[in-house]
């Protein structure tokens, strides 16, 4: 990202941060503070979550109908340990060999060995079900702020340990294809109102988005279209 869109994507960081507590469980971290549900309040994470670069990326690993899977801004505290090892599309009870998703982490911080950088198993998405990363196969994903790592959902990595006296801020977007359930109910989240004031692209990412005439109408309609006429007829 640019500087100004780095700065401008910290500070709503920040405004969406403040009063927010430490979760309450060890895989999200009892020392990390997250915030779900981004598309309620997008702010200037709207500009990050359609960056150009990404966005093709995304689009040439899923297809042009994809929609987000789990949609987060993570905190991760100094003390913090490192995350259970894991892979975002173990969540779906699929074949290890099927590819259903894209994700995407942000670094708002420099990411550092020391300061729980994302922790990857690179080539790991290729690997059979049952095989397990051991600790020296985990590498750091070091970057500056404003860079993003693009990974397969199949792909072993965690959170790492921040032994550092400051935050690692990430904003991590999950991406899946348009047959699977979201990890995330962003429709509901968000609600028809919240829809109707995202761009219609970020509509489209939030599950707006009809894959053919027979897959993602509603009510027998482009929901595209139904959205707009049933914000025309209020
Ligand atoms: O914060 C990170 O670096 C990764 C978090 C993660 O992989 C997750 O919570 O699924």
């Amino acid at each position: 990202m640019s500087d100004d869109e780095l700065d401008a994507a910290t500070r709503h960081a920040d405004h969406l941060l403040s009063g927010v507590a430490w979760s309450d469980n060890d895989f999200d971290g009892r020392r990390t503070r997250r915030v779900y549900g981004l598309l309620r309040d997008v702010g200037a994470f709207g500009t990050t979550l359609l960056h150009p670069r990404v966005r093709e990326l995304v689009a040439a690993r899923l297809g042009e109908v994809h929609q987000f899977g789990m949609l987060f801004l993570s905190a991760v505290d100094p003390g913090q340990g490192a995350q259970a090892v894991h892979f975002d599309a173990g969540v779906y009870p699929l074949p290890r060999d099927v590819e259903v998703e894209t994700n995407v982490i942000w670094a708002l911080d420099d990411f550092t060995a020391d300061n729980g950088a994302t922790m990857v198993v690179p080539g790991s998405h290729r690997w059979p079900a049952g095989r397990r990363p051991t600790p020296d196969e985990l590498v750091p994903v070091v970057m500056p702020a404003g860079s993003a790592v693009v990974y397969s959902g199949r792909l072993w990595h965690a959170a790492g340990h921040n032994r550092s006296a400051a935050t690692r801020r990430a904003l991590i977007c999950e991406h899946v294809v348009p047959w699977l359930r979201p990890a995330d109910n962003h429709i509901l989240a968000v609600g028809v109102d919240g829809l109707l004031n995202l761009s219609p692209e970020l509509r489209r990412l939030a599950g707006v988005a009809a894959v053919n005439d027979y897959f993602g109408f509603v009510a027998g309609r482009d929901p595209e279209q139904w959205l707009l006429d049933h914000q025309g007829s209020r």
